[in-house]
């Protein structure tokens, strides 16, 4: 087995998961949960000191390499354990690569925090411990990423190209569309920006994603 994925699906490891999947890759899976302590036990510090899921271990010849952190360990995986020719998630091109690079980063530091927000108080948490005033000002705030994303995908499609970096499906649309997915409870946020909700549609109908979340539709 070349790759373990330490984490269960209903959370960031979807990433790592999502994108070893896609690569078709022969993996062990340790469904590791993010409730019950089991990511602070002194076993499981010693692979990522954070306490979190996800955590990929990739044993290699000339020995393990451990990665953390979601969105390092997609792009590690679609660098490292694919092909890049321009048929697969993996960047192919400078162009492409910069793409997810920087999209990757941007879903994380411009995004991540308020979809969880909209994910928490519209739909995970239980009803009664639920801020709706917490999900509003969130919606609020996530108009100004969606709109610089709606903009790039009619740039592409300007370019003939239908997704984030290339004319096909890369680690740059999973990795935005993994983050951008938590905000989809907010359904009016979603229809005002008609090319993301399509986008995020067809990534979320991708065989790979369904066959790790069946008909979950937010993780
Ligand atoms: N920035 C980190 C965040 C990881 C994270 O917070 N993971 C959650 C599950 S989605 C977790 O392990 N929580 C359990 C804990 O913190 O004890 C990443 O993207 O990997």
């Amino acid at each position: 087995m070349t790759l373990t994925i330490h984490g269960i699906a209903a959370s960031r490891a979807i990433r790592p998961l999502w994108a070893a999947t896609e690569l078709g890759l022969v993996f062990e899976h340790v469904a590791t949960p993010y409730q019950g302590g089991a990511t602070r036990t002194p076993e499981f510090l010693t692979l990522n000191p954070n306490g979190h899921i996800p955590v990929v271990i990739d044993h290699r010849p000339e020995g393990e390499v451990v990665i953390w952190e979601s969105m390092a360990c997609a792009l590690y995986i679609a660098r490292h354990h694919g092909t890049a020719d321009g048929s697969g998630i993996t960047p192919f091109t400078p162009r492409e690569d910069a793409e997810a690079l920087r999209w990757t980063l941007w879903t994380v530091n411009e995004v991540e925090k308020d979809a969880l927000t909209v994910l928490a108080h519209r739909l995970a948490m239980p009803p009664e411990q639920r801020k709706p005033e917490l999900a509003e000002a969130a919606e609020r705030r996530l108009h100004v990423p969606l709109r610089v994303l709606e903009q790039h995908l009619a740039a592409q499609a300007e370019r003939g190209e239908a997704h984030l970096a290339a004319d096909r499906f890369t680690v740059a649309d999973l990795c935005v569309a993994s983050v951008v997915n938590w905000a989809r409870p907010a359904r009016e946020l979603i229809a005002a920006y008609p090319r993301v909700g399509a986008w995020l549609a067809a990534c979320m109908e991708r065989p790979a994603y369904r066959q790790l979340r069946g008909g979950a539709g937010t993780d």
